[in-house]
């Protein structure tokens, strides 16, 4: 990985841009996830590289969600593995939740370097989707291979990053879809039950945080949270951020300013 100064002032951009870099040359993530990353760097500058309040009102409905389903599945895919490998597992276990490696652009080998790197960061942990029996109807034969033991048998899933087709084929499957994604106007975002507008890399911590207070919640007020949730209100609740904190921002004037508000 290149070394890339502390001192930099967009060191944490940059600090991801290599691992998903170091992804690729893993064999892990697709060349089309380096295109997918920049697109979610995009949407990052627009939202402030920060967790707004429209996606910690998503996270505490998906953990809350995960907490009350039976079969509960975390996806991971080569970008997610490039950058969030022990957070995803962090995560899946405190959820006690199922992980599959499930890819748009599937082959054997990054099926196998996705699940090598896993193991690095927990040997004993199981990993489905190496090899998946069934397919997700509607979508053609590699985009939709799923793991009888997982997906194929989830109720909740949390599939991050996620090309829209699929999202909305696992919601026809009767699956109740949770998706991370930096873009709110993506067909993802649109089509799952809960979209997490925010960056991966901040989002899984915090899921895993949450997950650890909200465990001993009752059924009722899992129930409750999710009840009162809406994913339309959240996006719009997205854009609207966006577009007061662009105007802030052109009314004040952006030019050579240090930070951004
Ligand atoms: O590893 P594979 O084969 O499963 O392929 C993975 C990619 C990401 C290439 C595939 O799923 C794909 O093409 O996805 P899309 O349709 O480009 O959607 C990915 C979405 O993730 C985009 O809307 C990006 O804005 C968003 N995104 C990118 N990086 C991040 C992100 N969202 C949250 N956190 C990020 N770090």
């Amino acid at each position: 990985m290149v070394k890339i100064p502390k001192s930099h002032p967009r060191y944490w951009s940059l600090y991801y841009r290599e691992r998903i870099i170091e992804g690729m040359e893993k064999g892990m993530t697709a060349k089309a996830g380096l295109i997918a990353h920049g697109r979610g760097e995009a949407f990052d500058y627009l939202i402030g590289e920060r967790t707004i309040e429209p996606a910690k009102k998503a996270m505490k409905a998906a953990v809350a969600k995960l907490l009350l389903a039976k079969h509960p599945v975390v996806s991971v895919n080569g970008n997610v593995a490039a950058l969030v490998p022990r957070e995803t597992i962090e995560l899946a276990k405190a959820l006690n939740a199922k992980l599959e490696v499930n890819l748009f652009y599937r082959t054997e080998d990054r099926v196998k370097a996705i699940a090598d790197e896993l193991r690095r960061y927990d040997p004993e942990i199981e990993i489905l989707g190496v090899n998946p029996t069934k397919r997700i109807p509607g979508l053609e034969h590699e985009r939709g291979r799923v793991d009888e033991k997982g997906i194929w048998k989830a109720d909740v899933v949390v599939v991050p990053l996620e090309d829209g087709d699929r999202t909305e084929a696992l919601v026809r499957m009767g699956k109740f879809v949770i998706t991370v994604d930096l873009n709110p106007l993506s067909r993802s975002a649109r089509m799952a039950d809960i979209t997490i507008v925010d960056n991966i890399v901040r989002a899984y911590p915090r899921m895993t945080e949450l997950t650890r207070e909200m465990k001993d919640y009752s059924r009722d007020e899992l129930l409750g949270i999710v009840q009162g949730y809406d994913n339309g209100n959240v996006l719009s609740g997205v854009l609207d951020h966006m577009r007061n904190r662009l105007t802030r921002l052109s009314e004040g004037g952006v030019w050579r300013k240090k930070e951004l508000d």
